[in-house]
């Protein structure tokens, strides 16, 4: 092997280091990083699937314009000319940028220094808008600054530890596992989580407060007016304070219970341990921030850390983890339309500052457009031309459909992803190949402000090109020679450090001046470092306002927007799985990732299954006033009656009618314009197709209209899931009618029809259809494409969906480390494995990255209780 590459994982925020080892076949294997102090060495299973979606399956590897491939410099000039005369017509403001948190520091910095410096204005907004724009009002709010004064290590000086709409066993899955580390190491320690949900990061909770959706604030202020009544407020003033104490004066016990739909004890619970520890933090994500009053709840949970004097010290303070593995790195560009650059607000003296530092006098006066707002304006035809990078705004932003009508009336769409086919990119007359992960070189920052290397460890796809390269090659054609002419993002971050710290002097918490003079092998060999690093010295944290004092912002709990009615009777939440990461454009190529959750599930109490008439397993129409889906129905007591969740990854790659937010409304925060997408009303009904399925074909095939399916990863074959109203065996004879297969069917009912297609002795395809799932074993089948079996043994045995020696189903993966099934542990704990340590034993199921130990506990009380 040769020497291991370090770098960083470019999943979520936890920002874990990760080793890149090429093995003699070429191949890498991805190992964590034993020196990294986001990790020590440990990765969840994604960071641990990293290896093998390393592939080109999917890649876009040339420039495209107007779906023709074409050379580098005729897709530059040609997109330079079209924006060029846009904005020569229209007007700097009928052009925008969306970027995104996964985009590198680098990459980043060049997309705002050309639309905020060069092109003069700032429609250049972020998923992050998505994602962590209340966190950042709540920071700049009480702060003065988007600071975030929390590390790792605080979790392990802690007493007290609210997470609050996280499921960090899920979703940041190794510094969950370094929590619960850390409580073993401090059994005294105590774990309070909030969510409408049980999640698996409950399974460490010493209380679960199964709150009404949306309703957070109310806690904290009833808590923030608990201190107040049992004067245990710090000394010292801060500005806001007597408003706030006012506004939460009427927040006692009774009303705040009621408010939350929960009961008293446990509210009181949480309120006792909070103002009885020295040392408290709170966990908080989207459950928060994706909110409607995302940013008020923020400053409600600051408010309780500010006004007890539990921020600022070791083991203390408001903790908003970041998503993406560069959102941090966004924010400290200032890639976000209401931020100008670095820490730099749009006042006189920060615009004409910055004009100095770029050598500009175009830059932007005035904050550019929202992400909701920017995709209503291309809407209305305002702006004309937008380039996405690095995000697929067709899936993730609410209002779906709203989405894809703006893009396909935009004159211009820029696209550049790293995979060719994406919701997104279907709209785009331009298609850039973005270098992939793996490829790409610069560096990106984490939830605790640690900035990491993440670097080239193989040679680029096709004639992929890195974010920065591409940009700045634009920035050269629109005329701006000199300011963009880097040839390394060493380059671009020497720029930006010696921005961080250009007229600082401590007027701006984001300061990496110290790094600005690193050579080229220092930048190379940058150990991970938490900003500020400054040329002057330690710099601690303290407000940035001018006054020179924090701020509690008086806050009025606000219930969500979205409200059930008879109509539509439940409240929708959506959000993450284990193992996919967001539109799956890298994770459901998979194999082992799509194993845990195949398909989108809608979770729902077994009394609400009851009440709609809908039952488990079986498919639903969930349907809001804006569109709807399909969903397979998981009843779980996991919710409480009145509430239903559904992941939010599918994109109409992965299903037909999968994508979740074709049915969210685009209500946003007034503050900070992040979108309500926990919160959506909904109906549901119960959908008996004529049949379910699964195929698999060797080569690409359309499934027609009429059928609903759901893409599966499987090596090399075309695999669905799928089910349908119309008869199964019309649409195979028309297909196999065109492509003259010949046609096997198995002998069987009228319960099941399955048929193998044929064509020169080759295996092309595969069907296998029920009234319900048919019970076949996937990974056979596949195999089947290999061996073709040619006896009528074998094809008798494949059309029954089965192989020879491949009888055991292990189930449901629910160890995607080790893939274990569910029926292989349900088995083991059956015949004497009672614990979790015994289960792991034996089948070595949730002994590497730990993320399924929540599921195999639920396993453990199931199959025990039965
Ligand atoms: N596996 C995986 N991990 C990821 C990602 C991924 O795609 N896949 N994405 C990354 C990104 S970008 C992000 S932003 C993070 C998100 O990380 P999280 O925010 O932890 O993930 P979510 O599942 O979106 O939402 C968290 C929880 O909020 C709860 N919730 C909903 N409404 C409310 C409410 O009103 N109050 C409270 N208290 N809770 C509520 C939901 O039930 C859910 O359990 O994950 C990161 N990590
Ligand atoms: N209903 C609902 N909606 C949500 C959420 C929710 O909880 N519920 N969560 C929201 C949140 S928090 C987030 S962060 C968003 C995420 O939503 P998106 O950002 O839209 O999702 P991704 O799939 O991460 O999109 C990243 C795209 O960039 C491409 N890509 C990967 N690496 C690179 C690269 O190096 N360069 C370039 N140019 N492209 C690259 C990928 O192939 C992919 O197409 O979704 C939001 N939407
Ligand atoms: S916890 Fe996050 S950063 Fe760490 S390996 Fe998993 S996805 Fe990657
Ligand atoms: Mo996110």
């Amino acid at each position: 092997m040769k020497r291991a590459v370090r770098s960083t994982c470019p999943y979520c925020g936890v920002g874990c280091g990760v080793e890149a080892e090429q093995t003699a076949a070429g191949t890498f294997v991805i190992s964590g990083d034993k020196q990294h102090p986001a990790n020590f060495g440990r990765l969840c299973v994604k960071g641990a699937a990293l290896g093998e979606t390393l592939g080109q399956e999917g890649r876009l590897l040339y420039p495209e314009v107007n779906g023709e491939r074409v050379e580098w410099s005729a897709a530059l000039d040609e997109t330079a000319r079209r924006l060029n005369a846009i904005i020569e017509e229209f007007g700097p403001k009928a052009v925008a940028f969306y970027a995104s948190g996964q985009l590198l520091t680098e990459d980043y910095y060049v997309a705002n220094k050309l639309m905020k410096g060069f092109i003069g204005a700032a429609n250049i907004d972020t998923n992050s808008r998505l994602c962590m724009s209340s966190a950042v009002v709540g920071y700049k709010r009480a702060f003065g600054a988007d600071y975030v004064p929390c590390s790792y290590e605080d979790l392990e000086q802690t007493d007290l530890v609210i997470l609050t709409g996280s499921n960090a066993a899920w979703a940041h899955p190794v510094l969950y596992q370094r929590l619960v580390q850390a409580r073993q190491q401090r059994p005294t320690m105590k774990i309070v989580v909030i969510d409408p949900r049980r999640t698996a990061t409950c399974d460490i909770a010493d209380l679960h407060l199964v709150l009404r959706p949306g309703s957070d604030a109310a806690l904290f202020v009833g808590l923030l007016n608990d201190l107040h009544q049992q004067q245990r407020l710090v000394a010292g003033q801060f500005d806001g304070q007597s408003a706030a104490l006012g506004l939460a004066e009427s927040w006692d016990l009774a009303k705040t219970a009621d408010f939350c739909q929960l009961n008293q004890e446990d509210v009181q619970t949480l309120w006792q341990w909070f103002s009885q520890c020295d040392r408290a933090m709170t966990l908080y994500t989207m459950g928060i921030n994706q909110s409607s009053s995302g940013s008020d709840k923020c400053n409600a949970i600051i408010n309780v850390h500010l006004a007890s004097g539990k921020l600022g010290r070791p083991g203390c303070g408001p903790f908003s983890l970041t998503g993406q593995p560069n959102a941090m790195g966004g924010r400290e560009v200032g890639g976000l339309a209401n931020q100008l650059a670095c820490h730099m607000n749009f006042d006189a003296a920060d615009i004409a500052r910055l004009g100095r530092f770029w050598g500009s006098e175009r830059i932007a006066q005035t904050p550019g457009l929202m992400a909701v707002e920017l995709f209503a304006a291309i809407g209305r035809g305002e702006v004309k031309a937008v380039w996405i990078m690095g995000t697929n705004p067709v899936v993730s932003l609410p209002d779906a459909s709203r989405v894809e009508r703006a893009l396909a009336n935009c004159p211009l769409v820029i696209v550049s992803d790293v995979v060719r086919e994406t919701d997104t990119s279907r709209y785009a007359s331009v298609r850039f190949p973005a270098l992939a992960w793996g490829e790409k070189n610069g560096t990106v920052t984490n939830s605790e402000r640690r900035i990491s290397r993440q670097r080239a460890f193989m040679p680029a796809a096709g004639e992929a090109r890195a974010d920065w390269w591409i940009l700045a090659q634009i920035a050269q054609r629109l005329g701006y020679r000199d300011a963009f002419n880097w040839r390394h993002p060493h380059d671009i971050f020497s720029e930006h450090a010696a921005l961080s710290g250009f007229e600082n002097n401590g007027s701006r918490a984001f300061d990496i001046s110290g790094l600005a003079n690193l050579s080229r092998e220092q930048y190379d060999a940058l150990e991970p470092v938490r900003w500020p690093v400054s040329t002057q010295g330690h710099q601690p944290f303290k407000s940035w306002r001018p006054d020179g004092k924090f701020q509690m912002v008086p806050i009025e709990p606000e219930l969500p927007q979205a409200v059930a009615d008879v109509h539509y009777p439940l409240i929708l939440n959506s959000g993450r799985i284990r193992d996919q990461w967001h539109t799956m454009t890298r994770t459901g190529l998979v194999p082992r990732l799509m194993q845990h959750i195949n398909m989108p599930l809608l979770d729902i109490h077994p009394l609400d299954a009851k009440r709609y008439g809908v039952t488990n397993d079986g498919l639903v129409r969930v349907v809001s006033r804006l569109g709807g889906m399909v969903a397979r129905v998981q009843e779980s007591e996991s919710l409480v009656p009145g509430n239903v969740f559904i992941p939010m990854h599918w994109s109409q790659q992965f299903a037909r009618k999968g994508q979740i937010n074709s049915l969210v409304a685009s209500v946003c925060c007034p503050h900070s314009g992040q979108p309500e997408s926990k919160q959506t009303a909904v109906r549901i009904q119960h959908w008996q197709p004529s049949w379910r399925g699964e195929i698999f074909a060797r080569n690409q095939i359309a499934l027609t209209d009429d059928i609903q399916w759901w893409r599966q990863a499987s090596a090399g074959i075309h695999h669905f899931l799928c089910a349908a109203d119309t008869p199964p065996e019309s649409w195979i004879e028309t297909l196999s009618a065109a492509r003259g297969w010949q046609l096997q069917y198995a002998q069987g009912n009228s319960e099941f029809y399955n048929v193998l297609a044929w064509h020169a002795g080759e295996l092309q395809l595969a069907f296998y259809s029920a009234k319900t799932w048919p019970d076949i074993h996937a990974a056979s089948v596949v195999a089947g494409f290999e061996t073709a079996p040619q006896t009528p043994q074998g094809r008798h045995l494949l059309l029954g969906g089965k192989a020879a020696g491949t009888l055991i189903d292990a189930g449901r993966t629910v160890c995607t480390c080790f893939s274990v099934g569910e029926k292989s542990i349900t088995h083991a704990i059956a015949s004497g494995c009672h614990s979790v340590t015994m289960l792991g034993e034996k089948l070595r199921c949730g002994t590497q990255c730990g993320s399924c130990v929540p599921e195999l506990k639920t396993l453990l009380a199931k199959t025990l209780d039965t």
